[in-house]
């Protein structure tokens, strides 16, 4: 590090990067643990790590207070629907609503497109049952100029921005409704620009140096949006994390990473995934803060995201929020989850599922009722009927598009290729 004196001045520990919380923090209730103490004869000179003072023998980059942060859970909404009103963030009664109807959607399109799975009507899905409120609080937490950068598991949040779900069902068929015209794996939908919601995906990890770099641009160009980004705890063991997450420290791009910690990796568990304590707590090495929170109860999510939303358009920088959840499901439809994992594990993270909870605290706060529920139900059920009957059967996206929108003339080798295709698929089989 030979240019680190080069690299600025020096940051004071007081001014580490902290979040202020709006809601107490329950569950790991030990007391924050003090890093290494030096010796009273050797007071610490607090200086950043890497920035220039090679001969400090203590650096410090985080507080106790950010190390909390990152190892303790952020709780608000109890699995019993129980929530103290005054942690309870401040938003209107019919954005709870939404987001319940939101998560609702997710939950019973799942379960339909599965069993279409299944009937082989549907070539693959892929379930987000169990982490809907993941999926949701974080867009919720959004302003209308920011854009999401999604990982594999979040089309739910497309849909509550708007994606119709026509669209969205074309997609999981790949037929010439498809907006991304059939160029995806199923449950990957692209949608409308005006959405600001990039094409989900699955090749872990590589939309995080993306979303940094959306960051990045629009606080070069002074823009005041602010990039969500999606990953699952499988994905901070790929490089593109690092890649993502020190670029967005060293250049304090405004970008939040939800890491959506659902327990697994297909069949590995968070357990083996990593060294670390937490996976939040790997963002205080890089040098922004971590937020472990309970990724079933909406209402801590949408306070800590809107938090570090708020502050990286405040041109504070990058927050890294991890979101503890379970898959309740199977990784895709091409997965036994009975091979790796025992069911008592399962109906033990059920119980503490995010619908149930928000259900009961919008009933408890006469929001919502029986009646309200089942007409809402109704409602999606046959949204979702009349969505499907609209688009299957549809025919497949005219062979042509698939060396369409690279170059503005096709080369003459795809051209070539495509005559070879279409005369392939011409013969009698
Ligand atoms: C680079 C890369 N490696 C492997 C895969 C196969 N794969 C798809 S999803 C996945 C696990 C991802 O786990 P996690 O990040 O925890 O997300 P989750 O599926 O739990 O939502 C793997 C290994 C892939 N798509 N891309
Ligand atoms: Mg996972």
């Amino acid at each position: 590090m030979a240019d680190e004196k080069s690299k600025g001045p020096v940051k004071p520990s007081s001014q580490a990067p902290t979040v202020a919380m709006t809601a107490t923090e329950t569950g790991n209730t030990a007391p924050p643990r003090t890093k290494a103490a030096p010796t009273a004869a050797h007071q610490p000179s607090k200086v950043r790590a890497g920035m220039g003072d090679v001969g400090a023998d203590f650096v410090e980059i985080y507080s106790d207070a950010d190390l909390a942060r990152a190892t303790g859970l952020l709780s608000i909404l109890a699995p019993d629907g129980r929530a103290r009103t005054a942690d309870v963030p401040s938003v209107e009664p019919a954005t709870w609503l939404a987001m319940y109807r939101g998560m609702l959607l997710i939950r019973m399109l799942d379960e339909r497109l599965m069993t279409m799975q299944r009937q082989g009507r549907v070539g693959f899905y892929a379930e987000a049952r169990g982490q809907e409120a993941s999926v949701i609080a974080p867009v919720a937490a959004l302003g209308p100029s920011d854009w999401v950068v999604p990982s594999h598991r979040e089309g739910g949040a497309a849909l509550y921005l708007g994606l119709p779900l026509r669209a969205y069902i074309a997609q999981v068929l790949g037929n010439v409704d498809d907006i991304g015209k059939g160029r995806q794996m199923p449950v990957h939908p692209t949608t409308p620009r005006a959405l600001r919601f990039l094409p989900m995906s699955s090749c872990v990890a590589t939309q995080l140096p993306q979303a940094t770099g959306i960051a990045w641009a629009a606080k070069m160009k002074r823009d005041p949006t602010v990039v969500l980004a999606y990953l699952g705890e499988g994905a901070t063991s790929a490089e593109d994390f690092h890649t993502g997450v020190n670029f967005a420290a060293v250049f304090k791009a405004p970008v939040v990473f939800v890491c959506v910690n659902n327990q697994w990796a297909v069949s590995t568990p968070a357990t083996a995934q990593s060294g670390s304590e937490t996976f939040a707590v790997k963002a205080l090495a890089y040098g922004l803060p971590g937020v472990r929170v309970d990724g079933n109860d909406v209402f801590a999510l949408y306070a800590a995201v809107r938090e570090a939303v708020d502050r990286a358009r405040r041109g504070e920088g990058p927050t890294l929020i991890e979101a503890v959840t379970y898959r309740l499901g199977a990784h895709s439809s091409s997965d036994d989850p009975a091979r790796y994992r025992s069911a008592s594990d399962t109906e033990a993270w059920a119980a503490k599922e995010p619908l149930i909870r928000l259900r009961a605290w919008l009933k408890a706060a006469g929001i919502f009722d029986d009646a309200r529920e089942v007409r809402m139900r109704d409602e999606i059920g046959r949204d979702i009927k009349d969505a499907i009957a609209a688009t299957e059967g549809q025919p497949p996206p005219p062979l042509r598009s698939l060396i369409e929108d690279v170059y503005a003339q096709p080369p003459r080798t795809l051209e070539e290729q495509l005559a070879d295709l279409e005369r392939i698929r011409a013969r009698p089989i």
